[in-house]
């Protein structure tokens, strides 16, 4: 086979470089050699990779990636776990509220072609990122806010329920009695999920869904549903997802640098690196109280992630095994 279309075929089945690099030296090899050089070759491919601990969004994604599916059916699927999990007080049901105790999500998906979908400050809907599908898939449009979005969700079938949980209206209920307003994200405590997948067809898609900033001023959105903040995805390069304080992140639309970076030939995780040192080397920056982090892919199925706190972790579903790992981080004083 000549090399090209070795490398070609590699690349449609699944097979990382290792099996490409391995191949090209197995000529003059034992048997032995050719057996451990394809022990070696581990698939790049489903690699899933989400923000935070979420095993089960992450374990679903996987499944449909294993199954054939799509990277978009993926991280849209996964999200919804979390949306669906009123544990998780940053995301969907049992997100924590605004100041006057509505909870209000936003969420946005990206697919392999580069089409964008997104809704911002829904209320009443709990899987705000199938919606932004449909807005994507359905609209001439690419963002729906407020009573729009709600309206259209509700004609495309989906249905009003409260989301506010009493855990979450105790915490409001609780931090309603000093009220006091710091758009500070509390360090250690948010789970909005970016989720990031590469399908065995090696097409890359991406979805952000979040509660956003806790008792946030009503009306006020996020870096999570906005293309280039959030999350994006050029199928041809990379993808990248941003959790944290999203004034932050808009101000330096990390997930669109980190990809420009990545295209210009910097790793996932160069990358992430960069975009966390724009925030922070910023003249005057006291970054001591709020976070951000990131995490990225690459289309050969390289991974990143950083922050500019300890705390932050993610969890990645490559070579068939899902992990929650620790990222790296730049305050380390
Ligand atoms: C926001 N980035 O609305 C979101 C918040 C977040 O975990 O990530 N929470 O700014």
């Amino acid at each position: 086979m000549k090399r090209r279309n070795f490398i070609k075929k590699a690349s449609v089945t699944g097979l990382g470089l290792v099996a490409v690099s391995s191949a090209f030296t197995s000529c003059d090899e034992t048997s032995e050699k050719k057996e451990a050089s394809v022990a070696m070759s581990k698939p790049i491919r489903p690699l899933v990779i989400a923000t935070w601990d979420t095993p089960l969004a992450v374990e679903t994604a996987a499944k449909i990636l294993q199954n054939g599916g799509s990277a978009l059916d993926a991280v849209e699927q996964g999200c919804r776990i979390e949306e669906a999990n009123e544990k998780g007080q940053s995301v969907g049901k049992g997100g924590l509220p605004d100041r006057d105790g509505d909870v209000t999500l936003d969420a946005c998906i990206m697919n392999d072609k580069g089409d964008y979908g997104a809704v911002l400050g829904v209320k009443n809907i709990m899987h705000v990122i199938s919606v932004a599908r449909k807005v994507m898939e359905d609209t001439p449009h690419v963002m729906l806010v407020a009573e729009g979005a709600e309206q259209f969700a509700v004609s495309k079938g989906f249905k009003r329920e409260n989301l506010l949980t009493e855990a979450s209206k105790k915490a409001w209920e609780a931090w309603k009695v000093k009220a006091e307003y710091k758009p500070i994200i509390n360090i250690e405590n948010h789970d909005t999920i970016g989720m990031l997948a590469i399908d065995e067809n090696g097409n890359i898609s991406g979805a952000c869904t979040t509660s956003g900033l806790a008792y946030k001023m009503a009306g006020r959105v996020g870096d999570s549903p906005i293309i280039g903040g959030g999350l994006f995805v050029d199928n041809e390069i990379g993808g990248a997802s941003a959790t944290g304080l999203g004034e932050e992140v808009l101000k330096t639309v990390g997930s669109f640098l980190i990809v420009e970076l990545m295209r210009q030939g910097k790793s996932p995780q160069e990358a992430c690196e960069i975009a966390i040192g724009r925030i922070v080397n910023k003249p005057g920056k006291d970054f001591k109280n709020f976070q951000v982090g990131y995490i990225a892919l690459n289309k050969q199925g390289d991974t990143g992630a950083y922050s500019i706190h300890e705390w932050f972790n993610y969890t990645l579903f490559q070579d068939g095994e899902n992990k929650n790992i620790k990222s790296d981080y730049f305050n380390k004083i």
